[in-house]
């Protein structure tokens, strides 16, 4: 029988929800010794009238998102990421530490990470070194988006941000992100997820992650265990190179092995002490390296 393309929009267990190049959905099993396809996944499926509907190949990941489960265990969460949401707040205020493990985590997957500073409406300017911060993000390289949900400032902004990519959105407890969510899709399918999450009907719906249609253009794949998830670690080099600023000096250390902490000639500590590589960012990376 013939077989067609799809991109999983929703996995159960082992049943996916498939959508066709036309927007039609179709419910599937996958394969037996498949690899675990995800949420993002495009893959190659064989229409049936039985019902019995099966996946059957899995085409060439552009990258795959992976967390730690609380058991410390990887888990494959959603795959072809382009673009990664990371929402910060005036309230409750930023852990830098954890935004830039956000952001390692993100040059790591090969995405592109947008800052969203949300609940700009709280901005009273008070000196509580947002600014500087994201400057600092900015001068790197990173887009900085200032929203606010309350107040709808730039929201079309975001939505045009989103208008043509695979976008998820993280970051830490309190930001917004089940608001900012809610009014980029205002439809009840997005409720109907929220409340099977709030129940506790359906473990799935609590891990598994969803892709949706944005109604400006772009998807969504969303989940609690996206919005929130560890990263796995990185060996040194991977998380040396998530630091963009340290990209250029690193192969210039004194040894090749160098994993820029306590070694002598350490490019990267030499650039930190002319200035050119901020404290914190380095202090980060000493932190992530050392746990
Ligand atoms: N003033 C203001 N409050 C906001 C804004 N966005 C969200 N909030 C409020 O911030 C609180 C937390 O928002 P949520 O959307 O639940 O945050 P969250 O990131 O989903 O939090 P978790 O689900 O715990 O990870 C809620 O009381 C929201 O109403 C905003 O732009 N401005
Ligand atoms: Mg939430
Ligand atoms: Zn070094």
């Amino acid at each position: 029988m013939l077989t067609r393309q799809g991109r999983v929009i929703i996995r159960f267990g082992a049943e996916l929800i498939i959508e066709d190049e036309h927007g039609q959905r179709h419910r599937c099993t996958t394969r037996r010794n498949l690899q675990h396809a995800v949420c993002g996944d495009r893959v190659t499926w064989t229409p049936s009238d039985s019902g019995n509907q099966v996946v059957n190949g899995i085409l060439p990941r552009r990258n795959l998102l992976e967390r730690l489960d609380p058991r410390g265990q990887i888990r494959p969460v959603a795959a072809n990421i382009d673009q990664v949401v990371l929402v910060i707040a005036h309230r409750p205020p930023p852990q830098w530490p954890l935004v830039d493990r956000y952001l390692v985590a993100i040059e790591a997957l090969g995405a592109t990470a947008l800052l969203v500073i949300n609940k700009a409406d709280l901005d009273e300017g008070t000196g509580d070194g947002m600014e500087e911060r994201v400057d600092l993000y900015q001068a790197l390289g990173y887009t900085g988006l200032r929203t606010s949900v309350t107040t709808g400032l730039g929201m079309d902004s975001l939505r045009t941000h989103l208008r043509d990519a695979t976008s998820v959105l993280v970051g830490q407890s309190g930001v917004g992100k089940s608001s900012l969510i809610q009014a980029l899709l205002p439809d009840e399918d997005l409720r109907i997820g929220e409340l099977s999450e709030a129940t506790g009907e359906g473990r799935h719906t609590t891990t598994s992650a969803r892709l949706y249609h944005l109604p400006g253009g772009g998807e969504l794949i969303d989940s609690p265990g996206v919005r929130d998830f560890t990263a796995p670690p990185l060996p040194v080099d991977a998380l040396a190179r998530g630091f963009v600023e340290f990209r250029p000096h690193i192969g210039h250390c004194r040894f090749h092995n160098c994993a820029h902490d306590r070694e002598p000639g350490c490019a990267i500590k030499a650039a930190m002490e002319a200035g050119e590589i901020s404290e914190q960012r380095y202090a980060s990376y000493l932190a992530m390296k050392r746990s």
